[in-house]
């Protein structure tokens, strides 16, 4: 017996010695040690044995068992070992390489000024309000003092979708809309920036703009009026534009306002000299405004006795070509990067 147990101890050390990976140390553990092994055969025959013999044998085969265990273990750990020093290998980096090049987005100029029109007109305690795109006809125009069939509908040439709704062609929507939301008829500063659709196309205009529009309503005893709506404009154009920038207002028409001005500034190319862009006027065109039309406040719920307001609108895109001397609008839409990644360092300038 004690042969055939020196005999096991020896070939198990042999195979041991040979095993080349985990699932081999694996296999020949259960073969050596498992249920079926010779070893555990030895132990299920011991009974067998005289009294005498069995502790002796059963302490011996345990013993071997043991060492197998141990050396089976040992291997196993080598084997890892190994295994995770290739991995390692493998998996060397040097990071002293140069990297990848990342290539940055960068800000559209639009978005750059639609930030900062958000952010100044919050700053003088304006809401920033939301109106849909897609717009009725009553929002656009018959809340705005233009009945269907009002020849000041064809100042905007309009994409319709269908007879009720079309593509809108001016953020003015927005204040019909506020006025409509505000149920309780309170006081409103609101600004609303948004995409605008009209069927137009060439360097200063394009079929998809964007606007900015502004109201505000309050209590007719607080005198709003028109020099609360030059000294707005003011800060707005200053700030956006430049703080040499003059205003002119010149009397205009709009539907929803009444006295309603076209708003001109000095021209920013020539500062006021006159050149080929303002047409040696000095002046270029930016923004319509006014005090809020009576049949306005009227029509969507406020009373033109007890309520007044200023509104005005502006071209955002166009204000981006002021500010950053874009010679043709087409290039704001076609999104080419050369272009585009300019505007990260002027803003820095
Ligand atoms: C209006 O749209 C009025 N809703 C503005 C207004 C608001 C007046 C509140 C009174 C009170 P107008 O059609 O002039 O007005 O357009 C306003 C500005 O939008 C223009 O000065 C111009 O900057 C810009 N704009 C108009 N059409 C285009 C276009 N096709 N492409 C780019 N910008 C445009």
């Amino acid at each position: 017996m004690k042969e055939k147990i020196a005999e096991i101890q020896k070939i198990a050390k042999e195979k041991i010695a040979e095993i080349q990976n985990l699932q081999e140390a694996q296999e020949l553990k259960v073969k050596l040690l498992g249920k079926k092994s010779e070893l555990s055969n030895l132990l299920k025959g011991l009974g067998t044995l005289s009294p005498e013999e069995r502790p002796k044998i059963g302490s011996l085969v345990n013993e071997v068992r043991k060492e197998i265990e141990e050396k089976l273990n040992e291997k196993e750990e080598f084997l890892k070992g190994k295994v995770l020093a290739q991995k390692l290998e493998k998996e060397k980096l040097d990071i002293t390489l140069p990297g990848t090049k990342i290539k940055r987005g960068s800000k559209h100029p639009i978005n750059r000024v639609i930030e900062d029109i958000q952010d100044l007109f919050v700053s003088m305690g304006y809401d920033v309000v939301d109106g849909p795109e897609l717009e009725t006809d009553e929002f656009c125009f018959e809340r705005l003092n233009l009945a269907k069939g009002h020849p000041a509908r064809d100042m905007q040439d309009s994409f319709y979708i269908t007879n009720e709704y079309l593509l809108r062609t001016q953020t003015s929507s927005v204040q019909a809309r506020t006025m409509i939301a505000n149920k309780d008829k309170s006081p409103i500063r609101m600004i609303c920036t948004g995409k605008t659709y009209r069927r137009e196309d060439d360097a200063t205009h394009s079929h998809q703009f964007n606007q900015v529009e502004g109201l505000v309503i309050d209590r007719k005893e607080l005198n709003v009026s028109l020099a609360d709506l030059k000294g707005t404009l003011e800060v707005f154009v200053r700030k956006m534009i430049g703080a040499n920038s003059e205003l002119r207002f010149r009397p205009s028409y709009f539907p929803f306002t009444e006295p309603s001005y076209e708003v001109d500034v000095t021209c920013f190319k020539c500062g006021g000299k006159g050149c080929a862009l303002c047409k040696k006027t000095g002046w270029i065109e930016l923004l319509g405004a006014g005090m809020v039309h009576p049949n306005v406040l009227k029509m969507n719920g406020y009373d033109p006795d007890k309520y007044a307001g200023f509104a005005f609108g502006t071209g955002i895109d166009r204000l981006a070509m002021f500010r950053y001397g874009i010679t043709d609008m087409r290039y704001l839409y076609t999104n080419d990067v050369r272009f585009l990644s300019q505007f990260d360092r002027k803003d820095e300038e």
